[in-house]
């Protein structure tokens, strides 16, 4: 069991034009004992960051922007053994906050997830962003083969190994996508907790279709630093459907007895393509799985 104290834990809460939830998020931490919190502002034109301070919690304006950029740029500004990561609209409850250390307290994992999917307030999440929500989560457990339903949360919980060693390059809302990516590929362990979710105070700051794709492109990218040879058979596998498309239409014509040269090369490189990338991802697996091994290996050794 490992000790972990409000003292131990930095709350970092991004925010941009949240006067209408951060008092209270703040207010419900404080009275729970966590006193270091810390709001990273994206230039808010409201009074969040006024509301924020009066209310005693660090407040530093964002170098970049989006929220992925302010996320990077806290994880680099503390040092504490914990880091929390919450949104300030209200949409989370502070209270979840025991549950959320739990697993990291009993050894369990290194990094967790507020799982919202099961548990949320009618209107919560809109009918767009819940579809979208579970496409997602759905593309990400096919594509990674891991089982997290709720990898878009941003109630988070992350040890200092975890969010030191994170590689953010993302600047928006890709960001839960990335560390949780980044949490695998570097060998740690999540876990998702259930958590309550209820409706946001103020405006909302994501566009669901643009973010929603943005996000879908960013885990089909980032499998290449988690899994190279599953992103190389992916693109083998598409080479080889459209060769074998096209191949098959060669073949066809040519028993109509007209020749179609070009179709036929277009034919054989996509065909030796995909092969090809198939082949350089057993060898990719192969490294990939003794890097894994030798980065775990490294850690235990520096303990
Ligand atoms: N610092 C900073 N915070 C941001 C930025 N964009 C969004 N945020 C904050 O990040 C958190 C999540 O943004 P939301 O707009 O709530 O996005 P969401 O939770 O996916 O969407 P909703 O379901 O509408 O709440 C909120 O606290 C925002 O204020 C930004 O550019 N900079
Ligand atoms: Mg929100």
């Amino acid at each position: 069991m490992q000790e972990i104290e409000p003292l131990d834990v930095t709350i970092i809460i991004p925010t941009l034009n949240e006067e209408g939830g951060i008092g209270r998020v703040i207010d419900a931490f404080k009275e729970l004992g966590y006193h270091n919190i810390l709001v990273i502002d994206g230039n808010s034109t409201d009074r969040t960051r006024e509301i924020a301070r009066e209310k005693g919690a660090k407040v530093v304006v964002q170098s970049g922007r989006g929220k992925g950029q302010a996320v990077a740029e806290a994880f680099s500004m503390i040092e504490s053994d914990v880091a929390v990561l919450i949104d300030g609209d209200g949409t989370y409850d502070p209270r979840d906050i025991e549950k959320m250390l739990e697993p990291i307290r009993r050894g369990m994992a290194e990094h967790v997830i507020g799982n919202r999917l099961l548990n949320y307030e009618k209107g919560a999440f809109t009918r767009l962003n819940l579809f979208g929500n579970r496409v997602l989560n759905w593309l990400f457990r096919f594509l990674y083969g891991v089982e997290l339903h709720d990898i878009l949360s941003g109630y988070r919980a992350l040890k200092k190994e975890v969010y030191k060693s994170v590689n953010l390059l993302k600047p928006g809302f890709e960001v839960e996508t990335e560390l949780t990516v980044e949490t695998l590929t570097n060998g740690f362990r999540i876990v998702e907790v259930p958590i309550n979710y209820y409706r946001r105070n103020g405006n909302t700051k994501l566009n669901p279709i643009g973010d929603g794709l943005g996000i879908g492109r960013a885990i089909i990218e980032l499998l290449v630093r988690y899994n190279p040879a599953k992103y190389l058979y992916l693109l083998g596998i598409v080479f080889m459907v459209l060769g074998l498309l096209t191949g098959s239409y060669v073949v066809y014509e040519w028993f109509h007895r007209i020749p179609h040269d070009l179709l036929a090369i277009v034919t054989a490189i996509l065909v030796l393509g995909g092969v090809q990338f198939l082949a350089i991802g057993f060898v990719m697996s192969y490294m990939f799985k003794v890097m894994v091994e030798l980065k775990k290996s490294l850690r235990e050794g520096r303990k």
